[in-house]
């Protein structure tokens, strides 16, 4: 017993001793990040990681939320660049718009990382890395998922869409994406088309003036997330109408609220796109600071979760 702990001392003295001095003594890296807002329980689940994983890190974090203004997000990027911040990080209301305060940064030499999101900016060199998911090819999981699940179908297939906020990266990847699929075959037919802003409330809106318009012609509702769906959820439901039944329902994200609507039966399928993007980013932060190469994309691993999977999935769900 006494031999152990003598051993497990000298392990630690050696270890201690071998630890660089300079590391200990280094300074917090400081990174500014402008988040989006708290549209969606996605963006609730992307802000804790984040948090969290600064925390973990041990970096330093400067949070603004900027209430899904772009320029907010642009005032906040300013003032990180006057507090001379280590690295600003931001995920992008809009595609475009932001090279002018990009170039600010530039100028400044901080490096900027997006996450989540992207812009439009045809000069890449204004960020260092942009990380996240593949918009385009979760509208085309959508897509696949409806043409396979209507493949022994004929007739018209009517589908409304929930179109995510204007002008934002995946409200215009996950629109194409999904058109690419669905024009393969002429019978499907996006009927009506209006965005409901990623958030539970225009999405219960927007479908309602939907029903309103067509009561009967509704096959099949497109939503641009998760949040979106579950208002559209309930606007059929007061309208009478059994969703996931009546109206078969797609959307995107696979958060525990559209887990919950798939075990009711509710919601027919998820398709997933994570938020849990804290660590990566942390881990980019912490190499661009140290001179160290990043890829310029990277792209996080997505899966397709159908109703029937819902009740096996939900307990290992982390968003
Ligand atoms: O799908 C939606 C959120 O940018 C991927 O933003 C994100 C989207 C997400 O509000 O729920």
């Amino acid at each position: 017993m006494k031999r152990r702990t003598a051993l497990t001392g000298t392990a630690a003295l050696a270890l201690a001793a071998s630890l660089p001095l300079p590391a200990l003594a280094q300074k917090k890296i400081v990174l500014g990040f402008s988040q989006i807002g708290a549209e969606s329980e996605w963006r609730t689940a992307n802000t804790e990681s984040i948090k969290q994983a600064a925390k973990d890190a041990g970096i330093e974090l400067k949070f603004a939320d900027a209430q899904q203004k772009q320029e907010n997000q642009i005032k906040a990027i300013r003032s990180f660049i006057a507090q001379k911040v280590d690295v600003i990080a931001f995920s992008p209301v809009v595609e475009s718009g932001f090279e002018t305060v990009l170039r600010e940064a530039k100028a400044a030499k901080i490096p900027v990382i997006l996450t989540d999101r992207a812009v439009n900016a045809k000069d890449d060199s204004l960020w260092v890395t942009f990380m996240g998911s593949d918009f385009l090819e979760e509208g085309r999981k959508a897509g696949r998922w409806l043409l396979d699940k209507e493949k022994n179908t004929k007739g018209d297939v009517n589908i409304v869409e929930l179109q995510g906020t204007v002008g934002s990266a995946p409200a215009i990847d996950r629109k194409k994406g999904f058109e690419e699929i669905i024009k393969t075959q002429p019978r499907f037919k996006i009927v009506r088309s209006q965005t409901g802003d990623f958030t539970r409330a225009k999405g219960k809106e927007v479908m309602q003036a939907f029903l309103k318009a067509d009561p009967k012609k509704i096959n099949v509702l497109y939503a641009h997330n998760d949040d979106m769906a579950i208002g559209a959820i309930q606007a059929i439901e007061e309208a009478g109408l059994k969703p996931g039944k009546d109206i078969t329902i797609i959307s995107i994200d696979g958060v525990k609220g559209a887990f919950e609507a798939m075990m009711a039966g509710k919601l027919n399928v998820s398709v997933e796109c994570s938020p849990l993007l804290g660590p990566q980013l942390m881990k980019a932060v912490q190499d661009v600071v140290a001179g160290k190469p990043v890829p310029k994309r990277i792209v996080t691993q997505e899966s397709v979760f159908p109703m029937e999977t819902a009740a096996a999935e939900f307990p290992k769900r982390k968003y």
